[in-house]
């Protein structure tokens, strides 16, 4: 099932992210923060797509190279909370340039706390973000995808808190707005399947035909239609 693929390559993207953090926790480079060479003239700015906010009260930005490469690929902000002794670094925003080409394709947003709270990512490195993952209380609920790369989010599916899919929302006749979404499909999912889908043909926001998965709930007379899903659980 192709939303089974969607959500594997957004895990890897979290765990290549992830993984980055932990080898180079150890020896971070603080640099000055690129955006202010240019208040002071010559330096030239390059524009690497970045999403953290650097520019504010008691914020520290750290640049580190992952890749070998001498170019900083990770970006880390972190808010400095506290005085003297009891001061501590609260991490804020984190993004990393994944392919070496130095745009930044991933960026990771954290609460006061440190806990994630949404990244946004260009898997296919087009320049455009394609998959928004929301948190909460530290787990992923939701994956938001723009699958025809027109720069609008046209897909949402939910997760429970084993990390399961429960739900899927499509805007399949590109309805939405940035500021509204506008889904007119809705899937239903029990054990990783879909199992019920609803449409919105005419888009006024209600379903018009509901499909069902045949051979979890037969309809009653009819014999197995075939087609969709191959594993059968009995009855
Ligand atoms: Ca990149
Ligand atoms: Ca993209
Ligand atoms: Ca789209
Ligand atoms: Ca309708």
């Amino acid at each position: 099932m192709t939303s089974t693929m969607r959500v594997s390559i957004a895990m890897s993207l979290l765990l290549a992210l992830a993984g980055m953090s932990v080898g180079c926790g150890d020896n971070d480079t603080t640099t000055a923060r690129r955006r202010s060479s240019s208040s002071g003239g010559s330096a030239e700015v390059i524009d690497d797509h970045g999403r953290c906010s650097t520019d504010g009260e008691g914020l520290e930005v750290s640049e580190y190279d992952t890749s070998g490469d001498e170019n900083p690929d990770v970006r880390r902000v972190f808010h400095r909370i506290g005085e003297g002794g009891l001061v501590r670094l609260v991490l804020m925003c984190r993004e990393a340039d994944l392919n070496g080409d130095g745009v930044k394709d991933v960026v990771r947003f954290y609460n006061d706390e440190g806990r994630p709270l949404r990244e946004e990512s260009d898997r296919d490195f087009d320049g455009s973000i394609d998959t928004i993952t929301v948190f909460q209380s530290g787990r992923v609920v939701r994956t938001e995808l723009d699958e025809d790369s027109d720069g609008r989010v046209d897909t949402k599916i939910y997760y429970d808190e084993r990390g399961v899919t429960t739900r899927t929302e499509r805007d399949v006749a590109g309805r939405s707005t940035p500021d509204t979404w506008h889904p007119d499909r809705w899937e239903y999912y029990e054990e990783g399947r879909v199992v019920r889908m609803g449409t919105d043909i005419d888009g006024d926001g209600r379903v018009d035909r509901w499909d069902r998965d045949s051979n979890r709930a037969p309809a009653p007379g009819g014999g197995s239609s075939g087609g969709s899903g191959g594993e059968s659980t009995g009855t």
